[in-house]
């Protein structure tokens, strides 16, 4: 039975579309979910796509994928540069795991340069903006298909 891709999604990403637009652009995380939502149903994957400023519940989120979900992408926010936390969840959830980011993390600031989710994820797409959670999902789908075969 086919479970739902996890789109998990770290502090702050609640105000894009609302604030910062020069960084983030004018879409809002619900434009996002629509889109995201879009692209699954072409093809045939389903998605549960949340939002928390909270890190520990991001790290339950990603505990519960273990039985709950077929993958998780992930959008870990400032927690990325961070969270020791985050990373452990992902190594102990064994699905495979795209990392997602708006803006192109290499070209701002040095802090943003590092990511702790990088290590655990199949793959990270960064500097796209609302399109980068299309083309994880279309990613994740070629993985699913490939552990399947
Ligand atoms: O580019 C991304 O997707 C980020 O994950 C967004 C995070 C940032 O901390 C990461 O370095 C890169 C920030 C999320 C949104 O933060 C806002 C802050 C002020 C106003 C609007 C959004």
């Amino acid at each position: 039975m086919p479970k739902p891709i996890y789109v998990l999604n770290g502090p702050n990403l609640n105000l894009i579309g609302l604030r910062e637009p020069a960084i983030y652009g004018v879409e809002t995380l619900d434009d996002i979910r629509r889109r995201t939502e879009k692209r699954a149903e072409t093809l045939g994957l389903t998605v549960d796509f949340r939002q928390s400023n909270h890190e520990g519940e991001l790290v339950d989120w990603i505990q519960q994928a273990r039985e709950g979900a077929d993958g998780i992408i992930l959008n870990a926010g400032a927690y990325t540069h961070t969270s020791v936390a985050i990373l452990d969840a992902l190594n102990a959830a064994s699905k495979p795991v795209i990392e997602v980011h708006l803006s192109n993390i290499f070209r701002r600031e040095p802090f943003r340069h590092t990511s702790y989710v990088s290590p655990a994820a199949n793959g990270m797409i960064c500097g796209f903006g609302p399109k980068g959670y299309e083309i994880a999902i279309e990613a994740m789908a070629e993985l699913i298909a490939k552990a399947g075969r």
